[in-house]
């Protein structure tokens, strides 16, 4: 049983707090914890299978707000805390994280009168679209990089392989249902690699993202403009197209992620527009061409590796994501690989 009143008393907080799951993630435990006084944190378990090395992963979110901060400061902006993440220290160690003997710990303070979305109108997604842009501009002079808190975690060829082992071994025995699938999923695997192989050509650099976009990692004010960049565990080295495909991949979709009716998943034309413009006003300060039209790619890739990464999941016997029902791995498979297919009408020459 976890003793939630230890962990209120590591990082000095009232142990009177009351305690509330928040949130939808997939990876973390999160949940809102308010004290008497009325002052929010928010407080999350870390998931240790996904991120081992929580020194690691802790150190990098540290580095990543402080820069923040820094260039947030140099713009004059006064109301910083609404604007960055702010985690609490353990009084203990002065970490911002803390060991129950079981699990890992953090707290962040809660930034009132700030929500989230599920899907967005065109005017937030512009407002998106700027504020990543803008997340990896005031991160592109970081020294020394962020870790790879996840090794290989954007890397198409890694997501393949881990894919051909989860078809080879069949550990849930549910290779059978979904041949055909796996099939015509592996079938585009050298298209899905496009950004591997610039890479590799040389034409393709590596920026500091924050590769995990969807558009419940933002926070919004109550009049729709954007607050603050959530959820920095995944912030490390990597193509631009992660943060722009990968906020498409949900923000662009006119159904949820994991929508089983498959007629219903289309692309919000003019939600993607919108982004790309807000993306491309921040972004396009720093774009070479080749990221330019490799942006094309970025929906396609992202719904691509996201069926891939749910249905390894499911061939693998739901390890990975949390689950609400036992085929919900295949459920979003499909509809992801269905976007994909979508996506592909995008597609530029390279
Ligand atoms: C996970 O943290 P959360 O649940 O927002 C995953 C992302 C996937 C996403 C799919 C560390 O994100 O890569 O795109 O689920 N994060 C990790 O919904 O694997
Ligand atoms: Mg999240």
């Amino acid at each position: 049983m976890t003793d939630f009143h230890r962990i209120l008393q590591a990082f000095g907080l009232d142990t009177e707090s009351e305690i509330k799951p928040l949130g939808n993630g997939l990876i973390n435990s999160t949940y809102l914890v308010t004290e008497p006084a009325g002052k929010r944190y928010v407080m999350q378990r870390i998931n240790t299978n996904v991120f081992p090395d929580v020194d690691t992963l802790q150190d990098n979110i540290d580095r990543v707000t402080a820069h923040i901060r820094i260039k947030l400061a140099e713009r004059g902006i006064t109301d910083i805390e609404r604007h960055c993440l702010r985690f609490l220290p353990n009084t203990a160690t002065g970490k911002s994280y803390y060991h129950d003997g079981t699990d890992y710990w953090r707290i962040m303070v809660h930034i009132p009168d700030s929500i989230t979305h599920e899907t967005v109108t065109p005017e937030h997604a512009e407002a998106a679209g700027r504020a990543f842009g803008d997340f990896e501009k005031m991160l592109a002079d970081m020294k020394p990089l962020p870790a790879e808190t996840i090794r290989d975690f954007h890397n198409m060829e890694f997501r393949l392989r881990q894919f051909d082992d989860a078809i080879s071994t069949n550990a849930a025995g549910r290779l059978d249902n979904v041949r055909d699938l796996v099939r015509d999923m592996l079938e585009i695997r050298e298209l899905g690699c496009t950004a591997e192989r610039l890479h590799r050509e040389g034409k393709l650099p590596l920026r500091v993202c924050h590769c995990d976009t969807k558009v419940n990692n933002i926070l919004f004010d109550t009049e729709g403009n954007v607050l603050c960049v959530i959820d920095l565990d995944t912030v490390m080295p990597g193509y631009v197209l992660s943060d722009y495909g990968d906020f498409m991949r949900t923000g662009a979709n006119c159904a949820p992620e994991d929508e089983p009716d498959l007629d219903r998943i289309r692309i919000n034309t003019e939600v993607y527009d919108a982004f790309t413009r807000g993306y491309l006003e921040t972004a396009g300060e720093f774009l070479t061409d080749t990221e330019r039209r490799l942006l094309s790619h970025g929906l396609f890739r992202f719904a691509y590796m996201q069926a891939i990464r749910f249905l390894t999941d499911y061939l693998n016997g739901d390890t990975y994501y949390r689950i609400a029902y036992p085929e919900h791995n295949l459920v979003r498979a499909r509809a992801q690989w269905k976007l994909a297919r979508e996506a592909r009408h995008l597609l530029k020459t390279i």
